[in-house]
């Protein structure tokens, strides 16, 4: 007999396609976003679950699923998973990381050259009728080479930033849980791994690439801020929470730093209206993974996660290993 499982959002017509040789499916091509109710109601009598960020899989929901085996979320993150409470009730959580490592990479890199060099405030004024002449201090913004950048979450994406920064002739500082091997060092354009207060003071431009979690939630707040030059550009393309948006909002407000890119919120998909009326901060609706290939590649790499964990064993991207022994 097919295992059950709920495909939780909308996603590509050849996964689901995929998925329908192995599974009996419920999918949500809709998209509706379910509240923690209609979850649980979706999932009596399912084996498994490929799922995205707003799927929340906490003690409360699992307590009422004792069928369910597995949760495969689309993405690296997994702030949503209550890992402790997957492992309790012998539930298996894997994400999809690694294949939209390299995408992520680039993003920053748009929402960091963006930022710095005023795209999107002058293409807004340009747009609204104000182009009369060129002026010699016309948008003057940041420059990227020749600067010193500051990588806060030095994992697989951070690096792949790290490595990108060569072609600018930038320096690469960073800070992390663990310090890397000097060969990652080195191939990460020589990082160099400093304390968050050294990076925060001597960065030109802050990039945020670390996980959520209650330990990494306002790493970036106040006093960090109060720490940065007035001139540096901070970048998040990691999570809401990460920073505190209101202090955030404080500081671009008076000068405390230049600018920010945000492809992340607090309570995205709302966030601080304060925002929108501030032109020195880019903002884009958490698209940093979004290429087709890439995003495709996520759907199959959380695909191929329940197709092992419920088919074949053991899956490649498990979070909690201890539920398989
Ligand atoms: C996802 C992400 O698109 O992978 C992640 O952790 O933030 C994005 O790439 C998003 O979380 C959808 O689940």
């Amino acid at each position: 007999m097919q295992a059950k499982i709920l495909i939780a959002r909308a996603i590509f017509s050849e996964v689901i396609k995929r998925l329908s040789d192995h599974f009996e499916l419920e999918s949500n091509q809709e998209d509706v976003i379910f509240t923690p109710e209609e979850l649980r109601q979706r999932l009596q009598g399912k084996q498994g679950m490929l799922c995205t960020a707003s799927a929340k899989v906490n003690g409360d929901l699992l307590a009422h699923t004792p069928e369910l085996k597995v949760v495969s979320n689309m993405a690296v993150g997994y702030d949503n998973f209550d890992l402790r409470a997957c492992t309790d009730h012998k539930v298996l959580a894997c994400n999809s990381p690694d294949v939209l490592n390299e995408t992520t990479a680039d993003f920053a890199w748009a929402l960091l050259m963006a930022t710095a060099r005023r795209v999107t405030e002058s293409e807004h004024w340009l747009r609204a009728g104000h182009w009369d002449r060129w002026r010699y201090d016309g948008f003057l913004g940041a420059d990227l080479h020749g600067s010193t950048l500051g990588i806060i979450g030095m994992g697989r994406i951070g690096q792949a930033i790290a490595r990108r920064s060569s072609g600018f002739g930038m320096q690469v500082l960073y800070h992390n849980r663990s310090r890397l091997l000097p060969e990652q060092e080195a191939a990460a354009n020589h990082a160099r791994y400093v304390s968050k207060a050294e990076l925060l003071g001597a960065a030109d431009h802050i990039i945020l690439v670390l996980p959520y979690s209650p330990n990494t939630h306002h790493t970036i707040g106040a006093a960090e801020l109060a720490l940065m030059k007035p001139s540096a550009v901070l970048i998040n393309v990691a999570r809401g929470g990460i920073v505190d948006d209101i202090a955030l909002i404080a500081a671009l407000k008076s000068g405390k730093i230049a600018a920010a890119g945000l492809d992340v919120f607090e309570n995205e998909p709302k966030f601080h209206p304060e925002f929108l009326t501030l032109p020195n901060v880019v903002l884009t609706p958490h698209i940093a993974s979004a290429s087709r290939n890439t995003r495709l590649a996520m759907a199959n790499c959380a695909a191929d996660n329940l197709i092992a964990a419920l088919c074949k064993g053991r899956p490649q991207n498990v979070l909690n290993p201890e539920v398989l022994t």
